[in-house]
């Protein structure tokens, strides 16, 4: 019998596999910390500080091309290539061209992105807001499957 076998190996691939489609989820489960089903923009700040913290791998309240690089390299190793670069990234919410993203600017760079995928300014996002956002996201990047 062999079932045994090959039901481990097909549990390897679904763990393996289906990481860049659920990212989205899984970020927002890490996010909603009061488990409400919904993030809000408290939760959402929160979050982003989080990562703003994590990518600043020498604390000096910058983040730059290269410490997202590297935080995104982590990641890829499951999700597969990223649809933007880390300097295209920080392009977007640079608000004052130095090339490192500061605290302030991730904040701010974070909420807008808030306010954008709230899609029914209801102050929360839902799981829905959340994917169509990435979705947004993705598509923009020309993302090929
Ligand atoms: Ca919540
Ligand atoms: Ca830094
Ligand atoms: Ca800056
Ligand atoms: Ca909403």
């Amino acid at each position: 019998m062999k079932s045994g076998t090959s039901r481990a190996l097909w549990l390897g691939i679904l763990l393996a596999a289906p990481a860049a489609v659920m990212a989205g989820d899984d970020k927002a489960k890490m996010m909603d910390t009061n488990n409400d089903g919904m993030v809000s923009s408290a939760e959402h700040a929160a979050g982003a500080k989080q990562m703003f913290t994590k990518m600043d791998t020498d604390s000096d309240g910058n983040v730059t091309a290269t410490e997202m690089d590297a935080h995104r390299a982590a990641k890829a190793d499951k999700g597969g290539k990223m649809k933007m670069s880390s300097a295209d990234k920080i392009r977007k919410i640079d608000t004052n061209g130095d090339g490192v993203v500061s605290a302030a600017e991730h904040d701010a760079g974070s909420a807008q992105m808030f306010t954008k995928m709230d899609t029914n300014r209801d102050g929360n996002l839902s799981a829905a807001e959340m994917k169509a956002g990435h979705e947004k996201e993705m598509r923009t990047a020309d993302r090929g499957e």
